[in-house]
């Protein structure tokens, strides 16, 4: 095939979705160069400049793998065996234990044409109600707060171009400088226009060190935060009356709930200081335009979505949504984080960001299925739920998983790699042999971004053209043709289309009407350079790329206030766990690490996970810089090498979740999940540590 040199297309990793080009090498893999475009603004963080690396790398799968027992060795097999014995554990699972015998995992990683087409796979090849994807640990508690606050989830109503704009920027457990770089120039423009920055993380990230004001709270505690910030606002009469009124309800109730959170109570709670306080809700005040944007610190908690309503109740009562430069955001992580979470492979959800409960909507997608609305499965299990169900769970026995590697990822992941060991069939679609993948008793492997068409939805509602600019290896498929390719052996009788543009235009019309309705929106839309923001309900549509301007996307179109409180710690510490455990990203690990620690260049730069320890915290332990000790919580522990760092707060140590094996921090976390998103407590639990054996501790 010939294809056009070179090819424009956007980075296989995080939300920002930076713009490349990408130039075949013409030995199977591509030299990477930036473009220009106005959300990454020329701009490309080490991931992206090394993404290419992993296309020919030695860690890719390049073959279909199978065990012939559940304790043999994982060996070549041909794709038609492969997918005969994954259809069979299918089949076997079901016929002994009904539709529901069988669960997929999806991947907010997945084009919007893959996570379509898991979802429609899951519920009308499957017939499964048991779906569910990692977006429920990303954004799932910030998406539960937007429907409520505002009836729609869109991570960021506005453009990234506005983050420049404005005069003041909240930023709530976000580390930009590390998860998103060239973000930063969004903010060094807003900086340089005089604008003001106030970060609030239990650590002086790289991102806090370029604030104006750095609020430092112990994890868990931003709902007082917000709290404390609103009782401030009202108290010194900087709340936006007016536009309360005429936009708003529920004021009258959050202003009663926030009446307790005087200063030195939310100093008590948080550990933020009074004068702190003040400064940050009089920058907030003086502004002339303000964002408050929440990112994973303030979301994975087992209360993130009244965390996340407490920021989007203070937005509101400063009167901001809905004005120039100003609102409230969230910053959607994953590749497709937006896109994954609207097209169906969510458990309570079908296409267009529809419900599954609602019978209107079930009638709408199944008639673009062509199946009767009554066979559709009614909402599954959430994520976390439905891994600890596996197997031994006593729910789905055989289970099919693309794009998520959870024996790292998950909360608790010694429980959940247990549940996976115990499925009577598991089958992996991934591009490298993940921790999880081997586990699987059938491994596809699967093409990457640079090797095939989809389209991503970015952090700002933005529909992206992800183009193919390379043939996969030999020997490799791409995920739409393992649909397609199990849905003929399950017996599913109109096909599976393995073309992305057509599964796009079928997601198109599953979407018409939807809360996401990209019914306007083309591959050859987008191919002609078009910036489309969803929703975009007609092919005229300039898509939409400012929510909020004269209404919300509720039933009567106000926004909502709803009280919230700080409730105490799901699990407080205590003698035998003195210390906050908190955890999270660095700059040259991606997730599970997965697929960057295969990159050599990324790896050399970040081999090993640590733990932060404050130098008060490190002497009252004893231990040195670099010297590895033992973390623990209840559910488990983890070896790793200590890094000594004023950055920390000294009540707190900090993981990076990026490693499995005794690196693995998931085997500490407490996967308590909120009461309403399922978001598991991802960012705080109580843990100790203890010095190793002189001889384990080099
Ligand atoms: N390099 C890199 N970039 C990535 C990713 C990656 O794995 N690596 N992943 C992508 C994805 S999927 C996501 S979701 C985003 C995540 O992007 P971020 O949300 O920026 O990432 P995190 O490091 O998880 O958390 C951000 C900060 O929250 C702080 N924090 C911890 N507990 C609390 C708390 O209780 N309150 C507050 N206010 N802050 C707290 C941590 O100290 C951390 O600095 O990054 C995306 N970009
Ligand atoms: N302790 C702790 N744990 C966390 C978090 C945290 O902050 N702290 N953050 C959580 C968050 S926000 C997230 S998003 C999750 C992410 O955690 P995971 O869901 O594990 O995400 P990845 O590591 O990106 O896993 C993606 C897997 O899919 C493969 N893959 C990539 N692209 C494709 C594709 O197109 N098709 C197929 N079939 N496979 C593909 C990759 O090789 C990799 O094995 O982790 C969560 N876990
Ligand atoms: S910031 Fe995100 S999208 Fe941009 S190059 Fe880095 S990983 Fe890729
Ligand atoms: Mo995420």
């Amino acid at each position: 095939m010939s294809l056009a040199l070179p090819v424009a297309t956007h980075c296989p990793y995080c939300a920002l979705q930076c713009a490349m080009a990408l130039t075949p090498d013409g030995r199977g893999g591509a030299v990477v160069t930036a473009r220009d475009f106005p959300t990454s603004r020329g701009g490309l963080c080490r991931k992206g400049w090394t993404s290419a690396d992993l296309l020919t790398g030695p860690g890719r799968l390049t073959t279909p793998l199978a065990r012939a027992s559940k304790t043999g060795p994982l060996l070549p097999v041909s794709w038609d065996d492969a997918l005969d014995l994954a259809a069979a554990g299918i089949r076997a699972a079901q016929e002994r234990g009904g539709p529901d015998a069988v669960a997929v995992f999806g991947g907010g990683g997945l084009t919007n044409e893959k996570a379509y087409a898991v979802g429609k796979f899951a519920r009308v090849v499957l017939r499964t109600s048991q779906v569910d994807y990692n977006g429920r640990f990303c954004m799932s508690s910030a998406a539960a707060a937007a429907n409520r606050a505002f009836g729609v989830d869109r991570g960021l109503p506005f453009p990234l171009e506005d983050v420049g704009a404005t005069d003041c920027i909240l930023l709530v457990g976000s580390n930009v400088a590390e998860t998103m770089p060239p973000f930063m120039s969004h903010l060094a423009r807003q900086h340089d226009a005089g604008g003001r920055l106030i970060v609030v993380d239990p650590r002086r990230t790289p991102t806090a060190a370029a604030a104006d004001l750095h609020l430092q709270p112990q994890p868990g505690t931003d709902l007082a935060l917000a709290n404390g910030l609103l009782h401030l606002a009202i108290a010194e009469g900087l709340v936006d009356r007016d536009y309360l009124a005429a936009r708003t309800t529920g004021f009258d109730d959050v202003r009663a709930a926030c009446a307790s959170w005087w200063p030195a109570r939310v100093e008590r709670v948080t550990g933020v200081s009074e004068p702190d306080l003040r400064a940050a809700v009089r920058m907030l005040g003086a502004a002339s335009s303000a964002m408050v944007l929440t990112a994973r610190g303030a979301e994975q908690h087992s209360h993130g979505v009244d965390t996340v309503l407490a920021f989007t109740n203070l937005a509101l009562a400063l009167g901001l949504p809905g004005r120039p430069a100003s609102g409230w955001g969230c910053l959607t992580g994953q590749g497709n984080g937006q896109g994954g979470r609207e097209h169906g492979q969510k458990a309570d959800q079908l296409p267009g960001y529809r419900s599954i409960s609602d019978p209107a909507a079930r009638a709408h997608v199944a008639a673009v299925w062509g199946v009767d609305p009554d066979d559709l499965p009614g909402p599954g299990r959430s994520a976390q739920e439905l891994l600890l169900a596996l197997g031994d769970g006593g729910g789905p026995e055989a289970l099919l998983l693309l794009g998520s590697n959870p024996v790292v990822s998950a909360p608790n992941a010694r429980l959940v790699a247990q549940r996976i060991a115990s499925l009577s069939c598991l089958v992996v679609a991934d591009l490298v042999l993940s921790e999880t993948a081997r586990l699987a008793d059938v491994v596809l492997p699967t093409a990457q971004w640079a090797e095939e068409t989809g389209t991503m939805t970015n952090l700002e509602g933005r529909v992206l053209l992800r183009r193919k600019a390379l043939d996969p290896p030999e020997g490799v498929r791409t995920d739409l043709e393992v649909l397609a390719g199990l849905a003929e052996r399950l017996g599913w009788p109109t096909g599976f289309p393995t073309d992305a543009e057509a599964v796009f235009d079928e997601l198109r019309r599953a979407s018409a009407g939807g809360r996401a309705d990209y019914a306007g929106i083309s591959h050859a839309r987008l191919a002609g350079g078009e910036a489309l923001h969803w929703p975009c309900p007609t092919v005229d549509s300039p898509g939409t790329p400012r929510l909020f301007l004269d209404r919300f996307a509720t039933a009567d179109g106000r926004a909502v206030l709803v009280p919230v409180d700080q409730p105490e710690p799901t699990e407080p510490v205590d003698d035998d766990y003195p210390l906050h455990l908190t955890t999270g990203r660095i700059a040259m690990q991606y997730q599970s690490g997965a697929q960057t620690r295969r990159v050599v260049a990324l790896n050399d730069a970040a081999p090993h996970a640590f733990v932060e320890v404050h130098p008060h915290l490190a002497e009252r332990l004893g231990v040195l810089d670099g010297e590895r000790v033992k973390v623990s919580t209840r559910r488990g522990e983890a070896w790793l090498r200590t890094r000594v760092t004023d950055t920390v707060r000294s009540d707190t140590v900090f993981v990076p979740f990026h490693w499995g094996g005794k690196q693995r921090a998931n085997s500490l976390t407490d996967d308590e999940l909120d009461p309403v998103s399922r978001m598991p407590s991802f960012k705080v639990c109580a843990a100790r540590i203890d010095r190793l054996h002189a001889d384990a501790a080099r």
